[in-house]
């Protein structure tokens, strides 16, 4: 058990930096930089960086983070301070509330989770890499002069820039349980790209309030960018089965209809079944085959992190995905090795538990009845008819 190897016929690459984890959104914030040491220390004690490429990633510069943001929100990001009460420009920029505060090294951060997309990018679009993973990536809230949603640079955004500098279609994936936004937005008006998210909707009532099934692109059939964004609404609860099913059947057409380049898939891990903030009852196994599932379609492939605000939960998925990039999952011990650091912080030591065990007194009914999934699918195939390449 836990022999890992280097895969056979293709090179995956891990793109990380110690320094980010070490950053603090303030006292309680759901989003912990933290979450990416455990994740990294479970991957490590498998031994999984032995069969990757594995490179300390770099801060971006002013003019990679320019490809998408403007000057004067860079520029304040940069020299943010802790905001007076009713400072204008914290109200412009959307900075300094309690979802995106500023807090110590926050330039650094960013330019340090972007460098690591950017460098992930990159190594596909040379065809050094097959696969590149940033862990710490995926912040797909992050407007072009603007934060949102714990994101305040869209990593996700500059690395789909650089593939496509290379490649002439980009399919984004996006299964964290928020509405990908921003990412949706800034590819609103090409054919390029087209964007999927999977999240749950509730209107006003779950951020960021975007993402129905009828929000499918520009309205003018003129615009390339028309029938390009496909969004997948759900309702809490929902489990592997009806999970695994969309994805497959969703992104099957996309590809078919698309035919894309290059993916780019947003793994954020707050669709897990426990999260603080989420609300769904997918399990790591039902997470990982939509990484196994993009895998399989033999594109260059970029995995970025995202949300996931239970740390044990996150560490185990992206450790698990990460098992499927490197084909070593099969050879996996699902039970966490004893030298594991943080060990304690699992409360249950295997990489699967069971929902009883993650949902201790807090079960979440299904909401999603077979004939809402149906009706998301014959709306989905409808609209990807109008796209054909
Ligand atoms: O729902 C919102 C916006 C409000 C205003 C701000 N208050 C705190 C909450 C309601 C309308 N924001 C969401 C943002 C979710 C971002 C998800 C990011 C990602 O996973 O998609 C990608 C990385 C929200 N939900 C929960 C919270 N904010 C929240 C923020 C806190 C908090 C508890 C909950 C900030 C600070 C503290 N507790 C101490
Ligand atoms: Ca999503
Ligand atoms: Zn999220």
């Amino acid at each position: 058990k836990n022999k890992i190897v280097r895969p056979k016929g293709y090179t995956v690459s891990w793109h990380s930096n110690p320094a980010i984890e070490k950053h603090h959104f303030g006292n309680s914030h759901p989003m912990k930089p933290w979450r990416l040491t455990l994740a990294k220390s479970l991957i490590m004690s498998y031994g999984m960086h032995a069969a990757m490429d594995t490179f300390i990633s770099r801060t971006a510069t002013k003019e990679e983070l320019e490809d998408f943001h403007t000057e004067d929100y860079l520029d304040y990001l940069k020299t943010a301070k802790v905001a007076l009460p009713d400072d204008e420009t914290v109200k412009d920029y959307n900075l300094g509330g309690s979802d995106c505060p500023i807090f110590d090294g926050l330039f650094n951060y960013c330019s340090m989770y972007a460098g690591a997309s950017i460098d992930a990018a990159r190594r596909l679009a040379n065809g050094d890499s097959d696969i590149a993973i940033n862990w710490s990536g995926g912040l797909h809230h992050a407007k072009k002069a603007e934060a949102s949603g714990f994101c305040y640079v869209n990593d996700i955004v500059l690395a789909i820039l650089q593939l496509l500098r290379r490649f002439p279609r980009v399919l984004y994936i996006d299964i964290d349980v928020h509405h990908g936004d921003g990412v949706e937005e800034a590819f609103w008006s090409t054919d390029r790209v087209l964007t999927l998210s999977i999240h749950k909707y509730d209107g006003m009532n779950f951020f960021p309030g975007t993402g129905d099934l009828d929000r499918t692109g520009p309205d003018d059939e003129a615009n390339p960018g028309a029938h390009h964004a496909v969004n997948v609404p759900l309702y809490d609860g929902i489990d592997d089965t009806q999970y695994i099913y969309l994805f497959k059947t969703i992104v099957g057409m996309c590809k078919d209809h698309f035919r894309p380049s290059a993916i780019v898939l947003q793994c954020g891990a707050d669709s897990l079944a426990g999260d603080r903030l989420g609300r769904f009852n997918v399990q790591v196994k039902g997470h990982g085959a939509c990484v196994a599932y993009c895998k399989s379609l033999g594109l260059p492939l970029l995995l970025v992190g995202g949300g996931g605000y239970t740390p044990r939960n996150v560490a185990r998925a992206w450790t698990h995905e990460t098992s499927i990039a490197i084909d070593c999952d099969k050879d996996l011990d699902p039970v966490i090795p004893d030298h594991t650091p943080y060990k304690s912080f699992f409360h249950y030591d295997t990489l699967f538990p069971t929902l009883e065990e993650i949902l201790v007194g807090d079960p979440r009914p299904n909401k999603n009845s077979k004939k809402r999934v149906d009706e998301i699918v014959s709306s989905i195939r409808e609209q990807l008819r109008m796209v054909n390449f």
